[in-house]
């Protein structure tokens, strides 16, 4: 569908203007104005409770804002996804994630065949591996069963993963080890075997191409280690090693039996994959009735997507109020601050869901741009980045919008611990928002050359999600949350969010300069100034 530049639709010049209105309006103000925002500017959506309260924002923001959406074709884009078009137009490609969670029975016809009978087959096979390694009955080379699993992979074949073993780890089955080898930096491959046992060792390749330079490399070390490990040849690659990929030729080519391949399709792209195949070291973690309910959790907000009207759609709500403050109140980042220590690698995870999809400055149809797209996102877990990097959220000169997740159940059950966890959150949120003012500081007795450093400016916007508790289903709806968020933004911004370009000319740059750092003889080298004399430094000092 060709759009009017973004610039031309209506409700974006009606939204510079009603900008120019509220800028100046503090959350103070708008909260005194309205006793009940705090209960009306909130919405239930699959079992998240979200508080955009504390956003800079009226009736009439929204009103224009969901206005943009309609004007942005939105409805129509989620509705192309979910029917499998060819929506990825640059690499002609369906964008099907949402089928990866469809129940048992529904369809989605992709080019005339049902793809979900395709995932359930393969989600079955996950599933009666799953049982094979956990039970003991799958057995390494010397008979002895598989205790330490570690997954070589890397971006969307890593970091959700990671992201989901962590996040769900109070489910995990303890008696397995898990660990990850995603870096080309030999010491993550070095210390993620630290302590194993390669007798006990099973390697899960996942590379959607199985040509990745870093996963491959990685790959043929782990079976060097293994094979040195076991004093054995080939054979034991086939009891140590499964593959998850698309191409089962580069697969048998390693030595991997195809009957241990698990398949996806070319509608998965990398970062929205951890609910394919990818996610079979999480199946393994934490057993296939948790990863079936993670399914079942991202299903339910697919559903919610689909079917809420855009201004009860928390999806669409979050991903138009990063449009608002990345385009109109020119903010650059968007903090992500999970209250929920599980959640430590979430921010890292939705650093390549929302940055890879969205860090593009072409739209759909070829034109530059001519406004922000996808801020940067960052975060740590709260209470510890209270006692760092927040002082600039509070004090500094930048606007940073942020999202704060909390969830009302601790998992560990520790005296007080948990409440003292929720209140920071509810006042780092109430802080932002309304701040402290000079006549306050005034009033504690601050002295008086004090009184500009202690005081707080406030009308610093926040979301606040919160939820029961961190189960499966929940990380399941938080993941599919900030996918459909991205996809919002990415369609208002009327960029393709579902290709990844721009990782193109490193790689290619990387594959020219291996052979001049290996090479014998010192290369003829064609870059720069910078990049050659770089290399023969590089060359002197490592061989000095
Ligand atoms: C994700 C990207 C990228 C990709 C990795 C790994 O959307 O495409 O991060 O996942 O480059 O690719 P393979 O799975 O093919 O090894």
């Amino acid at each position: 569908m060709s759009l009017p530049a973004l610039r031309a639709l209506p409700a974006w010049a009606s939204l510079e203007q009603h900008h120019r209105k509220i800028k100046g309006v503090h959350l103070r103000q708008l909260f005194a104005d309205d006793p009940a925002r705090g209960e009306r500017l909130t919405i239930e959506a699959a079992g998240i409770h979200f508080d955009y309260s504390k956003n800079r924002i009226t009736d009439e923001t929204l009103r224009l804002l969901t206005q943009l959406a309609r004007e942005s074709g939105l409805a129509e884009n989620i509705e192309a996804m979910f029917r499998g078009e060819r929506i990825n137009a640059t690499e002609n490609r369906s964008v099907l994630h949402v089928a990866l969670r469809a129940p048992r029975g529904t369809t989605i016809l992709h080019d005339g065949r049902d793809v979900v009978g395709d995932v359930h087959a393969v989600l079955d096979k996950m599933e009666a591996f799953t049982a094979r390694v956990r039970s003991g009955a799958w057995t390494g080379l010397t008979g002895k069963r598989i205790r330490n699993v570690v997954n070589i992979g890397i971006g969307g074949s890593d970091l959700g993963p990671v992201m989901a073993y962590e996040a769900l780890r109070f489910y995990s089955d303890r008696s397995l080890t898990m660990r990850f080898v995603s870096n080309i930096d030999g010491t993550d491959f070095a210390e993620a075997v630290q302590g194993l046992d390669p007798a006990e060792t099973m390697f899960i390749v996942s590379s959607k191409t199985f040509t990745t330079q870093e996963t491959m490399t990685n790959a043929r070390t782990a079976r060097d280690w293994l094979l040195a490990g076991l004093a054995a040849g080939e054979a034991a690659v086939a009891r140590h090693f499964v593959a998850v990929s698309t191409n089962a030729e580069e697969v048998a080519k390693f030595g991997i039996d195809t009957e241990n391949m698990f398949g996806f399709w070319d509608w998965v792209g990398g970062r929205y994959s951890m609910e394919s195949a990818i996610g079979l070291s999480t199946m393994l973690a934490i057993g296939p009735d948790h990863f079936r309910a993670m399914l079942a959790g991202s299903r339910e907000m697919d559903e919610h997507f689909r079917t809420a009207p855009f201004e009860r759609n928390l999806p669409v709500l979050m991903g138009l109020l990063t449009v608002w403050y990345t385009d109109f109140f020119g903010a650059e980042t968007q903090a992500v601050l999970p209250y929920e220590q599980y959640l430590k690698r979430l921010p890292a995870y939705l650093q390549q869901l929302t940055m890879e999809s969205n860090g593009k400055h072409v739209t759909r149809d070829g034109r530059l741009v001519d406004y922000a797209t996808s801020p940067i996102y960052w975060g740590e877990p709260g209470t510890n980045g209270q006692h760092s990097f927040y002082q600039l959220i509070h004090q500094g000169t930048r606007l940073v919008p942020c999202d704060f997740i909390v969830f009302a159940k601790a998992l560990n059950r520790l005296g007080r611990h948990h409440d003292i966890l929720a209140a920071n959150v509810f006042a780092q949120a109430e802080a932002l928002a309304f701040g402290k003012t000079a006549a306050e500081v005034e009033a504690e007795g601050a002295a008086e050359r004090l009184v500009p450093h202690r005081t707080f400016e406030g009308n610093r916007p926040s979301n606040l999600l919160l939820m029961e508790a961190l189960t499966p289903a929940a990380l399941g709806k938080l993941v599919a949350l900030y996918e459909h968020s991205t996809f919002t933004q990415g369609t208002i911004w009327q960029i393709n969010p579902f290709d990844q370009w721009g990782v193109e000319l490193g790689k290619a740059l990387a594959q020219r300069i291996v052979p001049e750092l290996e090479s014998a003889q010192d290369p003829e080298l064609g870059h720069d100034s910078s990049s050659n004399a770089l290399i023969r430094r590089y060359r002197k000092l490592r061989d000095a």
